[in-house]
């Protein structure tokens, strides 16, 4: 049973998203998600636009996600790894060899994987804030 675990915010879930998980799935059996949870987001100057528990129900319906556990801080990394028994760490490629994850490769295998590009929650939340279109004048 190769076990995979990757961390994220997962607001307006989106098929940038959806790729990933089932990209990190891919690479083992059993995939864990842990999501930030609203204080952590809090801590990073982050609001999600759906809170932890509707993220987390969301992520649950996801064919490739396992189990969906609650990121609280930058620390916990290694604990998940030894508690959840975790082979392979994955991220999207914006944190390539970030030193929020480099450091895990003493306990795990650490992967990114490409981004998916031309979609990011930012991107929706400002094109829906868009006022609609100016209708044509009467
Ligand atoms: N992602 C992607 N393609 C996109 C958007 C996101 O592959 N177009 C990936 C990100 O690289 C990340 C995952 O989807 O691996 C979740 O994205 P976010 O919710 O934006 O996660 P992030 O804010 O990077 O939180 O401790 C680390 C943080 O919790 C990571």
């Amino acid at each position: 049973m190769k076990r995979v675990l990757t961390y994220g915010t997962y607001d307006l879930l989106h098929y940038g998203h959806i790729r990933l998980l089932k990209r990190a799935k891919a690479l083992g059996d059993y995939l864990i998600v842990a999501i930030s949870t609203d204080e952590f987001n809090a801590g990073k100057g982050k609001k999600a636009y759906h809170n932890y528990e509707t993220r987390k129900e969301m992520l649950e319906a996801v064919r490739y996600v396992d189990l969906v556990i609650p990121e609280e801080s930058w620390e916990q990394k290694i604990n998940d790894v030894l508690t959840y028994k975790v082979d392979v760490v994955v991220m999207g490629g914006d944190w390539r060899g970030s030193d929020r994850f480099e450091y895990l490769k003493d306990y795990c295998e650490v992967v990114y994987l490409d981004r998916t590009e031309g979609v990011s929650t930012t991107q929706i939340k400002k094109e829906l804030n868009l006022q609609e279109p100016p209708g044509i004048p009467d």
